[in-house]
């Protein structure tokens, strides 16, 4: 049991590319965590729901025109409206697992032109991840199907074959809003490797789903029994 023995929860953030995989390994982890009996929720940024959110979401929709820096903000905000339940959340106990946070912030922003310095400015003070995962999958990159094809005579034959390859850019969802193009990508990863710190764990997003998840399991069990005791913290940016 990793939470509710008095120590904290840990803030475990997952990031990567749009299509890099973290939407489903962040709920098959938490489906791990729970089955652990730990207490744990998931989180995502942006968080829709509000009212900042909507702008947010009606933004990426392609729906209405923002400048940068003020979309820039409202992502910020985003995260700002859920600083205290976060932080209140944490203490209690509960380890949250969240999709996207502060490094999207800053990686995407800055994949537009503007100034680092100036992206990570209103992110100071929000509470600081104690595990990144970095779902590192190209834009370009070519996802391998396999198949194994038998034949019955002489003897089986096992011919694996990579049948069919599929560009991470092409698979379903890819394309439907702002920034989910290959060259804007490009630029995100540069930025992101740009953020990696100690916190950070890169974990190659194009092996199997279940190696996947096996990593980001242990990864987040290692994290959890470690901060435990450990102060929270905020953004050092
Ligand atoms: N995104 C996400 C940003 O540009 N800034 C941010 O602070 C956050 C949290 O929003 F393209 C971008 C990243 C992505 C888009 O994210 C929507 P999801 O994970 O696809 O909902
Ligand atoms: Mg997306």
């Amino acid at each position: 049991n990793g939470g509710g023995k008095g120590g904290r929860g840990a803030l475990i953030v997952l990031e990567g590319l749009d299509r890099s995989g973290k939407s489903s390994q962040s709920a098959r982890l938490l489906s791990f965590l729970e089955g652990k009996g730990c207490a744990t929720e998931g989180w995502r940024f942006p968080d829709r729901d509000t009212s900042v959110g909507k702008m947010i979401s009606a933004y990426l929709a392609n729906e209405s025109q923002l400048d940068d820096r003020t979309i820039h903000l409202l992502f910020s905000a985003n995260r700002w409206e859920k600083r205290s339940l976060m932080e209140s959340k944490l203490l209690g106990g509960t380890t949250l697992v969240v999709d996207r946070y502060s490094y999207s912030g800053v990686a995407f922003s800055a994949a537009k032109g503007l100034d680092i310095g100036w992206c990570k400015a209103p992110e100071v003070g929000l509470l600081a991840p104690d595990l990144v995962i970095y779902l590192d999958v190209q834009p370009e990159q070519k996802v391998a199907f396999s198949a194994v094809v038998y034949s019955g005579y002489p003897k089986f034959l096992m011919v694996n074959v990579n049948l069919l390859f599929q560009k991470a850019a092409e698979r379903g969802g890819y394309g439907g809003e702002r920034y989910e193009r290959v060259e804007f990508q490009k630029r995100v990863a540069e930025h992101y490797h740009s953020l990696r710190d100690s916190t950070w764990k890169v974990v190659d997003g194009s092996l199997p789903m279940e190696t996947v998840e096996e990593q980001l399991r242990e990864l987040a069990m290692n994290c959890i029994s470690e901060c435990q005791d450990k102060q929270l913290t905020n953004l050092p940016w």
